[in-house]
């Protein structure tokens, strides 16, 4: 990671880059844990993680909740003009890329610049914020980890984006997504995420969804074609939430979005996005989202935050709960990391009142701290306890004798049969849930 890249004027002023000290130093504005050279597990913390920064949550956010305007008045956030808006904002954002140490970042069309009137000023507009982006990754090492397309927060999607019941819209919605590809392909971004935040429906009466989902697919199959037509080689994510905004939707979870997947023939180009805070809202752990990923060779990045576990919506906190990061850790490490070319974006907000600049910092260096510890923590279980061993030998009856032969599918259901008879009621065998959960206490 080069320098520091700071525009015209300097935001984040009194903070320089931040370093790893170590977890005795007492500097709030440094890494205690996250040291990107250390290896662990044959590749270092940056390889490991691919850290991006969530241009909405860091730069646009303003903290409004449904109860109240935005707290968070950003001195990039001034100017009237909104395309000198988006370039002060993308200079605060490069600044605070640079000063925290990660290399990519992830945006939304309108993160970027705002879309003003129509679709011909929307397309100028983002040529613009665009080429003002190349400028300055050039030189740089800030690269885009995935772009995407808003395709819930203006009116027209309120029924929907690609699975609107309006052809119309659905047109609408195909242009915007081609222009966020373009978008993503000119800045070298290496994934293309879909979260479809509005594709659901409200009620089921007023709803074909055979019809939606058919269109979803349509949608999906055009949009990797034109991408791949543009050569663009990267993965396509797609981003399951159960809920929120709307009522249900259709990329529910993990085992939902690879049936959709399966079922539209769309496996070979489309990895999962798994968000920690998705997964509370569909009643899973990360954990379990990560690992049904991982068994379809579709574990392909991550939204890390947290949720609220009092309350049922999505907070987007950063991440601090080690005991369910060392969980999402084990996974990872024993999957060989994501399955694609993913990595671990931020899709996190400060709180509403965490109103100073600086505080960005603290939230980044807490979740980059955290997931550090958790994957040394991970490392050493794995590497260190009987975890592994314990875990195997659980099955060890499917290596020998008959067990073996049904693992190589040489037995029939006859077979079992006779063999229940000759053997009586199984031996009771303890799961020795807590002995498991006892290990990584330790080890944190
Ligand atoms: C919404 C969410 C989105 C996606 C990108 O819950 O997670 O920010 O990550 O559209
Ligand atoms: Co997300």
């Amino acid at each position: 990671m080069s320098g520091l890249i700071i525009g015209d004027r300097e935001y984040f002023k009194g903070i320089g880059k931040i370093s790893f000290e170590g977890n005795q130093s007492k500097n709030p504005l440094a890494f205690k844990y996250y040291n990107p050279t250390q290896e662990v597990a044959g590749k270092t913390m940056s390889e490991h993680f691919r850290f991006a920064i969530a241009y909405w949550h860091s730069f646009c956010n303003d903290g409004g909740d449904p109860f109240g305007v935005g707290t968070k008045f950003y001195p990039w956030n001034k100017s009237s003009d909104p395309i000198q808006n988006a370039k002060d904002k993308m200079d605060a954002a490069f600044e605070f890329i640079s000063k925290i140490g990660v290399e990519y970042f992830c945006f939304h069309d309108v993160d970027l610049i705002d879309e003003g009137p129509n679709l011909v000023e929307f397309e100028k507009r983002l040529e613009i914020i665009t080429d003002y982006a190349l400028q300055k990754m050039k030189g740089s090492d800030i690269k885009v980890l995935w772009g995407t397309a808003n395709l819930f927060s203006n009116p027209r999607y309120m029924n929907g984006a690609s699975t609107n019941p309006d052809f119309h819209t659905v047109a609408y919605a195909g242009a915007q997504v081609k222009n966020a590809i373009d978008a993503t392909i000119k800045l070298g971004g290496e994934n293309y995420v879909f979260w479809g935040g509005r594709e659901g429906y409200m009620s089921l009466l007023n709803t074909d969804m055979k019809k939606e989902l058919d269109n979803m697919a349509r949608f999906l199959h055009m949009a990797r074609d034109y991408a791949r037509s543009q050569g663009f080689r990267g993965d396509f994510f797609i981003e399951p939430k159960p809920m929120e905004p709307s009522k249900h939707q259709y990329d529910f979870d993990s085992a939902t979005v690879l049936n959709f997947l399966r079922e539209y023939d769309l496996m070979e180009d489309f990895k999962l996005n798994l968000e920690v805070n998705h997964a509370t809202l569909a009643n899973h752990t990360m954990a379990h989202e990560m690992q049904v990923a991982a068994n379809a060779n579709a574990l392909g990045s991550m939204d890390a935050n947290r949720g609220d576990y009092q309350n049922g919506w999505d907070t987007d906190q950063f991440p601090v709960d080690l005991y369910e990061l060392t969980e999402m850790m084990m996974i990872f490490l024993d999957t060989g990391g994501f399955q694609g070319g993913g990595g671990i974006n931020f899709d996190a907000k400060t709180r509403r009142n965490s109103t100073d600049l600086e505080d960005l910092f603290y939230a980044h260096i807490g979740g980059m701290d955290a997931f550090a510890r958790s994957l040394l923590i991970a490392n050493n279980i794995m590497n260190e306890s009987d975890y592994l061993k314990l875990k195997e030998e659980r099955y060890q009856s499917f290596k020998i004798g008959k067990g073996e032969e049904y693992s190589a599918a040489k037995l029939s259901l006859q077979n079992l049969h006779d063999l229940a008879h000759k053997l009586g009621e199984p031996e009771q065998k303890s799961g020795k849930q807590e002995l498991f959960e006892n290990l990584i206490n330790q080890y944190i």
